[in-house]
């Protein structure tokens, strides 16, 4: 599917000198001379824009004129990281850029350096959406993504004392050239009120919506460019106004600062992003921001679709909605209100064009992390949904009844109405009902997903189930993040993996080739003194040449098991300190951490205190000086990412099994020559399998393992008591080591895990310390190590995110490239 890369029209280098500067002069107002590196930065962006803007329109037209099936991709996120490097390479401007830039006496890294990333989502989730879009405009797919213009994404991470501290996300501040606000196109969203019925002129009963309140939706448009291939899909993102009517009751209002709080408060909608990534708190702003964006969206497509004359009935023939978890879920009974209501649909009509037109993907199997809006709040803000919502129940229960005839514990069982502990919609429920396919992230998952979270809707409806494995965006994390081993491979194999990504295969032999295997490390080392300098100059953070870059980088998670790690460090650092193994036997390893907790999440910020403060005391320690460094650069985001995965010897993916949906990082990590320590989990069960045994640190329980100990009674004690290696670090966190004496700061981090521990970290510690002692053995052998490692690079072509949109399309979407 994908094409052969198009060189875009040359652009001089003089060319784009005179481009860059008159965007200096005119957008910016300042002479080179008088200019501020944000000038020009701005004018920079703003020539690489003008460049992408006719193959933009052109895009757009083609589009249209095509009919192609549009796929719109509905996501309350999306991690885009920095724009301007993506553009760059997009464009194959990147190299006229540079020289143009010294001609005028300014450096390309510089510049780039100045932007600052919109961090407009939590994690995994919202980086697989940014993916997604750029491989589909890689692909030429037609497709919008339709999300939120938080003008605060995800918070700055700061540490103070080693306390995580939030500090807001100002990325709005110096200006934001990537985006493109369309005013004119805004869009009335309403909320609140009551709903009543009425005869229409034909005689027919129906129901309209009486809302209380609304706000105004605003577009900004994003360029989403594919590589080298012209074509430039758009992201949608939307932010809330307060509407004229609101601005009235100002106008009107005798009491000046209550009507602009009203104002504020219509603004909130899109003030800033649910930091959370889990446990959905059921706030009443969250629904507000999903039904804000997704009746923005939905609007703005069918809109569109009635200018062109398209028939709403044969709205699947023109789009397919991709729910991105269940965030934008409300998007089901929207659509049946705007056909039913507004566009005068009978009821199975609607529904059965609603069905087509949707598919919801999940991406964890937590149950605390599944959505269940209260019915009382639903109805109170979106009362018209709720009544949709259960009409759809109803008609779902009666088939259910339908296929098991008194079966009445299993109707009420797969209720999208739970009764208990209180009323409630399970989004994930009217998500599976309602879409054409469900599936998961990875193939464990998919299957997790079908046989624990949703069997009884896996047996009504074996064929709706499906596993789209996740993939990530070759062209940001390997050919713009690892620009030297990029150039390795493109001068083994050709340039071609960028945009096919199986054919990294052809490096296989490579791996024997002990010239190939050099370069291979200097390509390693060129990255890790490159991220040297970086948090040198970031974070004041030191890093020893010549370790083993231990690398764990991911949301700071229970179920992800940061502890492990850390009881790793804390247990080496005892063993020396108990002598019990000299420091000089140490293999040198340097364990960097990258995580942000949910701010309201007190394990997960107690651990970020934990490893801050191991890590205070061990790199202060000079019997481990040279052996064992600790480092924990705060604000870990897809800028730092770029960074540290290609720098990185060792990928920890160490979550328990059966707990990570996928995991993206882990690709991305294998794909930069990484070797991995991970559990049988999400996608690491497919890494394991296409890189090799030999090639993969595998540790832990397997899924079927960790049921059948739940099962039996898990007593974290037991490991506490039998395992001296695993008591002592332990008792050295409980005695106060690594917190002035104070016994308590950490008791809680301690407690649980040797009273609770409900993700088993005890029950894994001996075999993730005796893999590490593998890993150690290897790591000895530079040239197996190596090997591995460009192994590693050869098998993982199938994690690209091209692949996983070919798996979309074909299983999903049903829909094509346009040429
Ligand atoms: C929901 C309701 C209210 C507030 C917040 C949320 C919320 C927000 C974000 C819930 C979950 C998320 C994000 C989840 C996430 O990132 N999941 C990860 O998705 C990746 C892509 O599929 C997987 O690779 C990871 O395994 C999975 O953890």
């Amino acid at each position: 599917l994908a094409t052969a890369p198009v060189s875009p029209p040359p652009f001089s280098v003089d060319g784009f000198v005179k481009e860059f500067l008159h965007e200096l002069n005119t957008n910016q107002g300042v002479a080179l001379s008088r200019s501020s590196i944000n000038d020009q930065y701005l004018a920079l962006a703003s020539t690489v824009k003008n460049y992408l803007m006719a193959r933009w329109l052109e895009t757009g037209r083609k589009t249209r004129e095509s009919q192609a099936k549009t796929v719109g991709y509905l996501s309350a996120e999306y991690l885009l990281g920095r724009q301007l490097g993506n553009a760059l390479l997009a464009t194959d401007l990147g190299d006229i850029a540079q020289r143009g830039l010294e001609l005028c006496g300014l450096d390309l890294a510089t510049l780039r350096a100045q932007e600052v990333e919109p961090g407009l989502g939590n994690g995994g989730l919202g980086r697989l959406a940014a993916c997604f879009i750029d491989s589909l405009a890689t692909m030429n797919v037609p497709c919008i993504g339709y999300g939120i213009r938080y003008e605060y994404g995800i918070f700055r991470q700061t540490f103070v004392d080693g306390r995580q501290v939030e500090q807001p996300d100002t990325w709005l501040a110096l200006g934001s050239p990537w985006e493109f606000p369309h005013p004119e196109a805004s869009v009335t969203v309403h909320f609140g009120g009551h709903t009543e019925k009425y005869t229409d002129a034909a005689g027919t009963e129906r129901t309209r919506w009486v809302p209380e309140w609304n706000v105004l939706g605003v577009p900004y448009n994003y360029m989403v460019p594919g590589y080298l291939n012209g074509r430039v899909n758009t992201l949608r993102l939307w932010s809330a106004q307060a509407t004229q009517a609101f601005d009235l009751q100002i106008f009107n209002s005798g009491d000046y600062a209550d009507a602009v709080r009203a104002q504020t408060f219509a603004e909130n909608i899109s003030k800033v992003l649910y930091p959370e990534d889990s446990t959905p708190q059921g706030k009443e702003l969250r629904l507000q921001q999903q039904y804000f964006f997704v009746a923005c969206s939905l609007r703005d497509f069918i809109d569109n679709e009635l200018e062109e004359g398209f028939d709403l009935h044969r709205l699947p023939e023109r789009i397919h909605f991709q729910l991105n978890d269940t965030h934008p879920v409300i998007a089901v009974p929207e659509l049946m209100r705007i056909l039913v209501d507004d566009h005068g649909f009978d009821w199975d009509e609607a529904w059965e064009v609603t069905q087509q037109c949707f598919a919801y993907t999940c991406h964890t199997l937590l149950p605390e992390a599944l959505e269940i809006w209260s019915t009382e709040l639903l109805g109170r803000l979106l009362p018209r949904h709720l009544e949709i919502i259960y009409q759809i129940n109803d008609e779902f229960l009666a088939r259910v009844r339908e296929a098991f005839p008194g079966d009445e514990l299993r109707a009420r069982r797969m209720s999208i109405i739970a009764e208990y502990p209180s009323r409630g919609v399970r989004m994930a429920y009217l998500a599976t009902v309602a879409g054409t396919k469900v599936n998961g992230v990875a193939e464990l998952h998919s299957q997790l997903l079908r046989d624990k979270v949703l069997p009884d809707f896996s047996e009504l409806y074996p064929d709706k189930f499906t596993n789209v494995t996740n993939g990530v965006t070759p062209r940001r994390f390997v050919r713009m993040a690892n620009p030297k081993l990029s150039e390795l491979i493109t001068d083994a194999i050709g340039s071609g993996w960028v945009t096919d990504l199986e054919r990294l295969r052809e490096l296989e032999p490579y791996a024997d080739d002990p010239e190939f295997r050099e370069q291979f490390r200097a390509a390693k080392a060129w990255n890790k003194s490159r991220l040297t300098d970086l948090l040198a100059q970031r974070d004041g953070i030191e890093l020893p040449d010549g370790h083993l870059l231990d690398v764990m980088v991911k949301r700071l998670h229970e179920y992800k098991r940061q502890s492990l790690k850390l009881l790793h460090i804390v247990s080496l650092y005892e063993q020396v300190h108990s002598g019990a193994i000299a420091a000089a036997d140490l293999t040198p390893r340097t364990v960097v951490f990258g995580a942000k907790a949910a701010p309201g999440y007190k394990m997960a910020k107690d651990t970020i205190h934990l490893i801050n403060k191991v890590a205070a005391i061990v790199n202060a320690d000079p019997v481990l000086e040279g052996r064992l460094k600790v480092a924990f650069p705060a604000n870990y985001n897809v800028t730092l990412a770029e960074k540290l995965i290609p720098a990185a010897d060792l990928s920890e993916q160490i979550s328990l099994a059966g707990m990570e949906a996928s995991g993206t990082g882990n690709m991305k990590f294998a794909l930069n020559g990484a070797l991995t320590i991970g559990t049988d989990d999400g996608a690491n069960v497919e890494i394991r399998e296409l890189v090799g045994d030999k090639h993969f640190f595998l540790f832990g329980m397997s899924e079927p393992e960790v049921a059948q100990l739940g099962a039996q009674g898990y007593h974290p004690g037991s490991y506490y008591e039998s395992n001296p290696r695993l008591k002592a670090a332990l008792d050295l966190i409980w005695s106060g080591h690594f917190s002035d004496g104070d016994r308590y700061l950490f008791d809680s981090v301690v407690t649980n895990l040797v009273h609770n521990d409900r993700f088993m970290v005890l029950a894994d510690f001996d075999s993730y310390l005796a893999t590490q002692a593998k890993v150690e053995e290897k790591y000895a052998d530079v040239d197996a190590w190596t090997r591995s490692a460009v192994l590693n690079v050869a098998r993982s072509g199938f994690f690209s995110s091209d692949r996983s949109m070919r798996d979309y399309l074909k299983r999903i979407w049903h829909t094509q490239p346009v040429i």
